[in-house]
């Protein structure tokens, strides 16, 4: 059997409530999940939350509760979100399962017995709220000891400290980049850990002192694993590394090396540095791809739970519906680059695509086919035609795009297909034809309703309610896969009409 098709999310920081940003991967891991389960692929779809730290801490803090208690509140809003966006995952890690925190505890274990973790001492400044090393080097101001991200005060410490050798794995890392062009996309993002890793990778000191609330480190129970370290063995904890490690269960190995990790354009470095080193000190094969995908802005600036700028997904969903909200961020800007969110450019594509380009061909072939068959799909010979030749050459860019995980291309060709339907109505004009030639209305409607199950086949992994709506509405129960256009059934009986997406009238 195939090797399962494995996808993940990053895990979310659970220091405040999900947003756009977050729906934005989520969907988009959704999107390609559903669309390779559409075409017969055994996949598996990871996604969770990342507890640890003193960001959480300091949350759960000012919550005044205690920092599990504050996460389990979190989580549930995450969960609840994914049920309401339809995100098909097939499983939800959280750093603070006991398997997880076993999972990197053991593997520190084994990574210091290798040798590649060992103890030695920390000297230079940490930013607390970052909970990270600055070097001196990467100061904005040489004379100021402020932190480059976060801007607070950084403070000068030393301490005994546990640290990975990353440096090791630097001349394995670059070979890697350079016979995998593919590893990282967009590709042009790969230049720029090129010139990282060649530039000289220091180890990486993973413990820390001053934190509370974290994994406790097995070799010094004082200390905290950090939480980038912590967090990105999410990937391999949830899908059995320990029973493989320890039992040889070997299930582990259908899932893992990951397909495609999903992430923000400000975390590939260390989904393509650090945690491929990671992998290969533990003898694990690396994963295919990392997509860092661009960011919604607003008002040109990143959207930030810290900057208080972030939309919230619910005040679009309770009003333009989730699939509407799916097709938009999937649909207004490609998926590598960034995308700046306005409610104008929301409206206008909700209007201009779904209401008066998809809806418009939907309620328009239905009611022609009450009028003028009794709600029937009639039988008629089933001859080559514009639509059945278009339905073609646009299934195959669909598939192509999806598989560059072109989300913007892919739904581009289906906007395309649908705007040629409205096109063949207006140029066939069945209304006519109807008085003059009774027969070939059949044909007529039955090339744009085969159309439309196409059409609503391809949309099925970005809107799925609407999609199978779709389905309904043409008399076809079930999930349609099989993508040959002549498979639309004579005799459907179309389901009751409604207005699949109502216009939306700016106030
Ligand atoms: O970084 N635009 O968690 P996080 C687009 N826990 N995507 C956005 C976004 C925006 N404005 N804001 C957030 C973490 N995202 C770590 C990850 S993985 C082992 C650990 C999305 O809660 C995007 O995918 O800050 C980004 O990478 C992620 O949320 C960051 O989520």
């Amino acid at each position: 059997m195939d090797k399962t098709f494995f996808i993940t999310t990053p895990i979310y920081y659970i220091n405040a409530r999900p947003h756009i940003g977050h729906a934005y991967t989520t969907i988009a891991s959704d999107v390609l999940a559903r669309y390779y389960r559409m075409i017969g692929k055994n996949v598996f779809f990871l996604t969770g939350t990342d507890e640890h730290g003193q960001k959480v801490e300091n949350s759960a803090q000012k919550n005044s509760m205690p920092p599990k208690v504050f996460a389990d509140m979190i989580v549930k809003e995450y969960k609840d979100l994914w049920k309401v966006l339809d995100i098909s995952y097939d499983a939800f890690i959280r750093t603070t399962d006991e398997i997880h925190e076993k999972t990197v505890r053991k593997i520190v274990e084994i990574l210091y017995e290798k040798g590649d973790i060992y103890k030695g001492k920390y000297k230079g400044l940490y930013c607390i709220a970052c909970e990270s090393y600055v070097l001196e080097t990467d100061l904005e101001d040489k004379g100021k000891e402020i932190c480059p991200d976060c801007h607070r005060e950084l403070k000068a410490v030393e301490e005994d400290s546990y640290f990975f050798k990353l440096s090791k794995y630097q001349n394995r890392l670059l070979e890697f980049f350079e016979r995998n062009k593919e590893f990282l996309s967009p590709s042009f993002r790969s230049k720029e850990m090129i010139n990282i890793i060649k530039n000289g990778l220091i180890d990486l000191c993973i413990t820390r002192n001053t934190v509370e609330w974290g994994i406790k480190n097995p070799i010094d129970e004082k200390q905290t694993i950090y939480v980038w370290f912590d967090a990105l063995i999410n990937y391999i904890s949830a899908i059995g590394f320990l029973d493989f490690y320890e039992k040889k269960n070997d299930n582990f190995l259908k899932i893992w090396p990951a397909d495609i990790h999903f992430v923000g354009k400000e975390i590939y470095k260390f989904h393509t540095i650090i945690w491929p080193s990671i992998l290969m000190a533990l003898g694990l094969e690396l994963p295919k791809k990392v997509f860092g995908h661009g960011w919604w802005v607003f008002a040109g600036e990143k959207m930030s739970k810290s900057k208080g700028n972030v939309i919230d997904p619910y005040d679009i969903i309770n009003v333009f519906g989730k699939d509407a909200l799916r097709y938009f961020l999937l649909r207004e800007v490609p998926f590598g680059i960034d995308g700046d969110f306005s409610m104008d450019s929301l409206i206008d594509r909700y209007n201009s695509e779904l209401a008066n380009e998809i809806g418009n061909l939907f309620s328009r072939v239905l009611k022609m086919l009450e009028k003028y068959s009794n709600g029937i799909i009639l039988e008629c010979k089933i001859e080559p035609n514009i639509l059945s030749e278009k339905s073609k050459e646009v299934i195959k860019e669909y598939k192509k795009s999806m598989e560059k995980v072109d989300f913007y291309n892919a739904i581009s060709s289906i906007v395309d297909l649908v705007k040629i339907s409205n096109k063949y109505i207006e140029d066939m004009a069945p209304w006519k034809l109807a008085k003059i030639y009774p027969d070939k209305i059949k044909s007529v409607l039955y090339n744009l309703v085969a159309t439309m199950r196409i059409i609503a086949m391809l949309l099925q992994p970005i809107m799925p309610e609407k999609a199978g709506q779709m389905l309904k509405l043409l008399g076809i129960s079930g999930k349609e896969k099989d993508f040959v256009w002549e498979n639309m059934p004579f005799n459907a009986s179309i389901g009751k009409i409604e207005v699949l997406f109502p216009r939306y009238e700016k106030k």
